[in-house]
């Protein structure tokens, strides 16, 4: 055990525990019966911290109270809890986990939006409640013939259009760059992708440059066909106009992993039919979320030994 210490505000699984308190002095904040006082005390030794989700936010408040804080290794691709620019004008570097959850992701994607388009899902209830043995499901809507927008072309993107080749359908996208070498027809605004699709899925970082990209001018021109599919993060979209515009069919359907307010999920939505629910479950796999960890751990360890993070965010590389 070397004398670095490590601070984590909120539980992370139990291997990267184990590995983080066999290399460093770790300190499990949410532990403590004071958290405040305890974070007083040590703060002044933290140079690393190991965030998550549950860790709130990770900001200029919390740097000003961490003044020895070199690195922020984030589990999870998305860092949106994180100020990452602050972080970078404070000279502190901040990694993600990109590189091993895209597959699982995109998968999750694929999953989810067959699961929407055929009504999985509530054929499943439909099984189960016996409604079988009295008649026949009714048909369902088709990915037959659909184009399928992406909105956010980046490495899970990526992977969603490579998995979506194979199920023959049109494939668009937009985000801010147009990217020729990707052989995907390119929208310049998330309404001109949404006009030319009728499945519209976010991929995009969350944050406030991305809020409620997709809002109701983007749900009416993805028209009374439309699917939406959000595998990036509840503030993409604007959870209130997609309730509206399923309620009053301006879409068709929705498949959800990610929400506003998460973990709940507004009531309205819950009583729907025409909408499939996830629990925010894009990279939870186990074999995934394990190698997530052991890239936090890996991250912090290399950066203490090597003065080299291995997935610097854009904004510390
Ligand atoms: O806009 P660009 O050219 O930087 O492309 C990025 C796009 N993007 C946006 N598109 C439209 N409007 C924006 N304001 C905007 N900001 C970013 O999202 C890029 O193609 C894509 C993100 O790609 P990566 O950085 O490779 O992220 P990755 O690993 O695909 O994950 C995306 C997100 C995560 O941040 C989590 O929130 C979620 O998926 O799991």
């Amino acid at each position: 055990m070397t004398e670095t210490h490590i601070l984590m505000p909120a539980p992370m699984p139990a291997a990267v525990i184990a590995a983080l308190d066999a290399r460093f002095t770790l300190h499990r904040l949410w532990e403590q019966p004071d958290p405040d006082a305890y974070l007083a005390e040590h703060a002044p030794a933290i140079r690393g911290l190991a965030a998550n989700t549950l860790a709130g936010r990770v900001d200029d408040a919390l740097f000003d109270r961490l003044p020895a804080l070199e690195i922020v290794a984030n589990f999870g691709v998305g860092y949106d809890n994180i100020d990452a620019q602050a972080a970078a004008a404070r000279g502190i570097m901040v990694t993600n986990t990109s590189g091993v959850l895209d597959a699982e992701v995109a998968d999750l994607a694929l999953g989810l939006l067959l699961a929407t388009v055929r009504r999985l899902p509530q054929a499943d209830r439909y099984v189960r409640e016996g409604r079988w043995e009295q008649g026949s499901f009714p048909l369902s809507p088709t990915l037959r013939g659909r184009t399928v927008g992406i909105l956010g072309l980046g490495a899970i993107g990526q992977q969603i259009a490579r998995r979506l080749e194979g199920f023959d359908v049109a494939i668009a996208y937009h985000q801010r760059t147009r990217r020729d070498d990707r052989g995907y027809t390119y929208h310049d605004t998330p309404v001109a992708l949404a006009a030319a699709c009728d499945v519209l899925i976010a991929i995009v970082p969350g944050g406030a440059a991305t809020r409620h990209l997709v809002n109701a001018a983007v749900l009416e021109a993805l028209g009374k066909d439309g699917i939406f599919i959000n595998v990036a993060r509840g503030s993409v979209a604007d959870e209130a106009a997609l309730i509206a515009a399923l309620r009053e069919g301006t879409i068709l359907a929705a498949g959800l992993d990610v929400y506003a307010d998460e973990p709940h999920v507004p009531a309205e939505l819950r009583a729907m039919d025409n909408v499939v629910l996830l629990p925010h479950l894009g990279s939870a796999s186990e074999q995934t979320r394990a190698a997530m960890g052991q890239l936090v751990v890996d991250n912090l360890v290399s950066w203490f030994d090597t003065g080299k993070a291995l997935t610097a965010v854009p904004e510390t590389a």
